[in-house]
């Protein structure tokens, strides 16, 4: 059994190396400098889910789009609720709209979003299942979610990064099996556990669309990517390893083969001390935190692995704001002083957040 090794560091990028190195020139985009070796004072500064319910002008657009699905699809629309953050707040990067489940959509699967329900999937659980699931299909989709991308880059201010993402292959998978969210995950742990040769098919199906998807978004003018394994805390060790570091070892490793200036930051979210390992052995340029991640890890395990370090505000804090939201910042900003470091969230904004808070949030980084 290979159980991870929080203390390990040994892998296989030696410290002190900047990942960037290899760059040929600085960027002109604050996002990109840290991945650069560049310790910024202030950090570049963007916030998971910044396009989102929160702000009265996407629920208008997403209200004119139709679905969420419609409105993931519709390069016009989606290009719009990536830029609405943007606008407000000038973030140092901007997301692309999308979702995690627009891949298991364009394989195929019957996706929904009921309104104020989450996402509704006809649940994979058999092999008959899994051999419906057609990667061959993805191309139309993709397209679509890719011309955004296209037109993103030709509407954002020159300055502003943009990032690509899809969903890690484990925290997809656990859609794709339960058919809905759910807090333990625990049908597809199950298959795992009954069947590893079978969810391992449905794991490798994933691997190798996530590549051909991210390679695309590269391609069509995306300049960082991120991957988002939302329920990688639920794992235990050996499985963890299993289906959260090798799935996202294989897709980082494809993708770096492809473009290696562009920096891959991976959000193990719940991983602990694990994410020592998930770091040293997938290779990601960047670590995201979240809201638990302890903060002698953030400010100095992960220097040694030679990781950019983002997040990890409490994202009810951006509810609560006042004095409380203004002394987090404070703290996060001192803690990560002199480290190549991002601000961000710990997890998604949720949609009761004033938007007033998100615009204090942002002067309380820049020190304005
Ligand atoms: O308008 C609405 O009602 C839809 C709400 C919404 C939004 C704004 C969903 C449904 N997805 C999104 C956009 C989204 N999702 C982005 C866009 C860019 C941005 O950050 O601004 C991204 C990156 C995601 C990623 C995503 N979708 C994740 C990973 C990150 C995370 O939040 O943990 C996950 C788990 C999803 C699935 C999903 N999509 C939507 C919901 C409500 C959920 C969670 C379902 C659940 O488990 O309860």
């Amino acid at each position: 059994m290979s159980a991870p090794k929080p203390s390990s560091r040994t892998g296989s990028r030696a410290a002190g190396q900047p990942t960037g190195s290899r760059s040929p020139g600085k960027s002109h985009r604050r996002f990109l400098l840290p991945f650069q070796g560049e310790a910024l004072s202030p950090p570049p500064v963007w916030l998971m889910r910044q396009a989102g319910r929160y702000l009265p002008e996407y629920r208008a657009t997403r209200d004119e789009a139709g679905s969420f699905l419609d409105l993931c699809y519709s390069p016009r629309h989606a290009t719009e609720v990536t830029l609405q953050p943007i606008r407000r707040y000038g973030f140092d990067a901007a997301i692309l709209f999308a979702d995690i489940l627009v891949v298991p959509d364009a394989l195929g699967q019957k996706v929904t979003f009921e309104a104020g329900e989450g996402p509704k999937l006809e649940p994979i659980r058999t092999a008959a299942d899994l051999a419906r699931l057609d990667p061959a299909k993805t191309g139309g989709k993709f397209s679509l979610i890719c011309e955004t991308v296209e037109r993103l880059r030709g509407e954002l201010p020159d300055e502003t990064a943009l990032i690509g993402f899809c969903g890690a292959p484990w925290t997809v998978a656990t859609y794709m099996v339960q058919g809905e969210g759910s807090s333990d995950q625990a049908e597809a742990r199950l298959w795992a556990y009954r069947d590893p040769q079978g969810f391992q098919k449905l794991i490798d199906t994933l691997v190798e669309t996530s590549i051909d998807y991210l390679d695309r978004q590269v391609k069509a003018g995306a300049d960082a990517l991120q991957i988002f394994d939302t329920w990688a805390g639920t794992l235990p060790d050996n499985e963890f390893d299993k289906w959260v570091v090798a799935p996202t070892k294989a897709i980082v490793a494809a993708l770096k083969e492809r473009h290696p200036e562009v920096p891959i930051i991976g959000f193990p979210r719940g991983a602990g001390g694990a994410a020592l390992w998930y770091v040293d052995e997938t290779g990601v340029d960047g670590i995201g935190c979240d809201t638990a991640m302890p903060p002698y890890m953030m400010s100095e395990a992960f220097e040694d692995e030679d990781v950019v370090v983002q997040g990890n505000l409490d994202p009810l804090l951006l509810v609560a704001g006042g004095d409380a939201l203004d002394e987090r910042v404070d703290e996060i900003l001192e803690l990560m002083e002199g480290r190549r470091f991002i601000f961000n969230l710990g997890h998604g904004i949720v949609p009761q957040t004033p938007p007033e808070n998100v615009a204090r949030l942002v002067h309380r980084v820049r020190g304005e």
